[in-house]
């Protein structure tokens, strides 16, 4: 090989000759994000290498962990700085010595846009791909829209461009986005081999914006768009970037490729400018922030969790082990009797049959998952777990039972965890000798699949724990947030209030369907009456002092469970289709009369501005006593965990886009009518008299 020699040096583009090979070598910290100095750099590059006579081929190749993860999200809404990233892919598409894109880590929207302008692509066996740029609320607008199908063809396009999923290498190379795979860890040998093959064989300028083999055969299903419009209703419903995409790719189908570029273009800008895009770049930059925690450094030490206990081997401390085995952590699962443990076990193995019927886990992971739990009738067997989670009946004295014992056996350091999601985990840890080592861990039900975790700390717990338990939250693919210790911390003290004004409106005569209809129009998945069905009425309600007190204790003496039981504030039938219940009607009604509640028609405007509002001001309550650490981190529970919809950006980001002086005028006026449960938080008071919101936009 000829000597290297070098053409541009610069921090972050740099390029060298390799005998007849241009290496452009990307250099831009974490994620070589297309910025501007990066955009600049390489067309530098480019420019430079298409005027040398010496160079025959040019390869593009990035550092540190990933080849482009796309464009520089910083940048959206600022000021452009030349080039554009489509005038930088441009220029690589019309250079007149072949581009090979050398890829390894993965290739992300403008990324993968950079490599699809290349002429060839090679990548390392462990690179993925992906046009991500759904989960921003936007479209690949850099050409993926036009150029994606019609390498890999229409429905596959649509497919990982409405979900955001990622494709591995393999099937890359086999749908012919890959040219070529190389050795791991030898990619710039093996793409500069690849160069210099290409010119060696005369091999051509290929120029995916002329293929169009997999349009035709998409031309061929003209339903092909209803049909995938129609497949995915309920999972794009109110949600704009999906449609776009889907408008863009027949715009493919129809247009000459400079048109589909310029249609692509339109509806890029269309979603850039809309707030639907704006609270999900909100939210990737609050799911990243919600992982900093401000006291816990690079260096706090954490401990190994090498074994894992849980107590409880319930619907919750089931899918608890779940995660653990899934991470190939060994555990341990105990309960008090024989039958409870093996309907915990047969609960697990189910799950994952059910898993891999589906395609999602080769079978044979199955007993590798099960051969890691151990499964055992005595706390005694939790003495060599670092981390040993409860997760028994939601009762104050019944907790404080199992820590007591708990701290008898635990080895010393030993991470002590309730699963608590109301109670005071303070009082929790005071029945132990080791306050420091306890800590909150609150999963979501399903456990092994809902992505929050409430890391809950209180004032004794000790910085390793914290640490730990958030470092612990990636390795089993959870989103870990830090709250302080306080009735329900963040997520379920604003779901109990937003359950006291559902009840409230009920008695008032909203009905259960019209206060959920509500909620589903905004975006949640269900409304909260159905999703107090599908949970049970029966979860956290004893029966001993039930006193009819409420409309769902009433229900539950009933034995209207939810939807278990064929009914509750619904009636369900077989397929647990809901419909409205007379009986459900009749039970509330009573109770409002019994309790001086005079009935009248609520409208949708009431039941929505009492609902979202008494959330947002619980939220700001939330933030003035300190058990959130910023809004963001509240937004961030609410979508992982409550299913508040993530283009809607979490309550205090909609909070802001709603207006708070519009929220603190309404708060005011629901006060004077419904009393001290809506007088405003003093947070809420305080930003709109500076002119604030509660998050601080990127
Ligand atoms: C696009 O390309 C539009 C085009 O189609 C059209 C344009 C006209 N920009 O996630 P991590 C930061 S839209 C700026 O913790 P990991 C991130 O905030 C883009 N910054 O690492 C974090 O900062 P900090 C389409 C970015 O290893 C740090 O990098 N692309 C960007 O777990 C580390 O990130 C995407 O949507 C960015 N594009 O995961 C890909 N990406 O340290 C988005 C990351 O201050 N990115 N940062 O907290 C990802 O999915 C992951 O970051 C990735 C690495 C998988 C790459």
């Amino acid at each position: 090989m000829a000597a290297a020699g070098s053409l541009v040096t610069d921090a972050v583009v740099s390029s060298a000759l390799e005998g007849r090979i241009a290496v452009v070598t990307v250099n831009y910290p974490p994620v070589n994000a297309l910025g501007a100095a990066v955009r600049q750099g390489v067309s530098l590059a480019i420019t430079q290498a298409e005027q040398d006579a010496a160079v025959g081929a040019i390869v593009l190749v990035c550092e540190g962990r990933t080849f482009f993860a796309g464009a520089d999200i910083t940048e959206f809404g600022k000021r452009m700085i030349e080039p554009s990233l489509r005038a930088m892919l441009a220029q690589i598409e019309n250079a007149t010595k072949p581009v090979i894109a050398a890829i390894h880590g993965t290739a992300l929207g403008g990324g993968l846009e950079t490599a699809l302008v290349a002429h060839y692509r090679v990548g390392v066996p462990s690179a993925r791909v992906g046009l991500p740029e759904v989960n921003l609320g936007l479209l690949p607008g850099a050409g993926g829209t036009q150029r994606l199908p019609r390498v890999i063809g229409v429905e596959k396009a649509l497919d990982l461009m409405t979900s955001g999923a990622l494709l591995a290498a393999g099937p890359a190379l086999t749908m012919g986005l890959f040219d070529e795979l190389v050795e791991e860890g030898e990619l710039r040998k093996g793409a500069i081999n690849f160069a210099n093959k290409v010119l060696d064989e005369r091999r051509p300028l290929v120029k995916v914006r002329h293929r169009s083999g997999k349009l035709d055969e998409a031309r061929a299903n003209p339903k092909l768009f209803t049909d995938f419009r129609k497949a995915n209703a309920k999972r794009f419903r109110g949600f704009k970037a999906p449609e776009n995409i889907i408008r863009s790719v027949e715009g493919a189908l129809q247009l000459s490729f400079d048109e589909g570029m310029a249609r692509e273009r339109e509806l890029f800008d269309e979603l850039l400018q809309d707030s639907q895009s704006a609270a999900m770049r909100h939210v990737f930059f609050a799911e990243r922030q919600a992982a900093k925690i401000d006291d816990v450094e690079p260096d706090t030490p954490t401990l190994p969790i090498a074994k894992v206990g849980v107590i409880g081997a319930g619907t919750m401390g089931s899918g608890i082990v779940m995660n653990f085995l899934n991470a190939g952590i060994p555990s341990v699962i105990v309960e008090t009797k024989q039958e409870a443990l093996d309907r915990g076990l047969g609960l697990i193995r189910k799950n994952y049959e059910n898993t891999a019927a589906k395609g999602k886990m080769k079978a044979e992971y199955i007993e590798i998952r099960m051969g890691l739990l151990t499964p055992s009738l005595a706390l005694e067997d939790l003495a060599d777990c670092d981390l040993i989670i409860e997760a028994v009946f939601e009762n104050i004295n019944v907790k404080k039972e199992v820590f007591a014992k708990l701290d008898k056996i635990a080895k010393p350091g030993a991470i002590l965890a309730t699963n608590t999601s109301y109670l005071d985990v303070e009082v929790i840890a005071a029945a132990t000798s080791r306050p420091a080592s306890v800590i909150g861990l609150h999963f979501f039900s399903p456990a092994n699949i809902m992505k929050l975790l409430e890391i809950v700390r209180t004032n004794y717990t000790a910085l390793p724990i914290v640490a730990t338990a958030a470092k612990l939250a990636k390795t089993i693919g959870k989103v870990g947030v830090t709250v302080g210790n306080g009735f329900g911390f963040v997520g379920n003290r604003i779901l109990a209030a937003r359950d006291r004004e559902v009840n409230k409106l009920l008695l008032e005569g909203a009905t259960p369907s019209e206060i959920d209809r509500v909620l589903y129009e905004f975006g949640f998945p269900m409304g909260h009456l159905q999703m107090r069905d599908l949970v049970g009425l029966d979860v956290g309600w004893d029966r001993e002092t039930s006193a009819s007190s409420t409309v769902r204790e009433i229900l539950n003496e009933m034995g209207r469970h939810g939807q278990k039981s064929g009914g509750g504030y619904y009636d369900y039938d077989e397929q647990r289709n809901p419909t409205p219940s007379p009986i459900a009607a009749k039970v509330i009604a009573d109770f409002a009369a019994n309790q001086g509640v005079a009935q009248r028609n609520v409208s949708e405007d009431e039941v929505r501005d009492r609902v979202l509002y008494a959330m947002v001001n619980e939220g700001a309550r939330i933030l003035d006593d300190k058990i959130a650490v910023r809004a963001s981190d509240i937004d961030i529970v609410w979508i992982t965990g409550y299913g508040w919809p993530r283009y809607r950006g979490g309550p205090m980001f909609w909070a802001d886009l709603e207006g708070l002086p519009k929220i603190l005028a309404r708060l005011k006026e629901l006060e004077a009518a419904h009393g001290a449960d809506f007088t405003p938080s003093p947070l809420i008071e305080r930003l709109v008299s500076e002119g604030r919101g509660f998050v601080e936009r990127q």
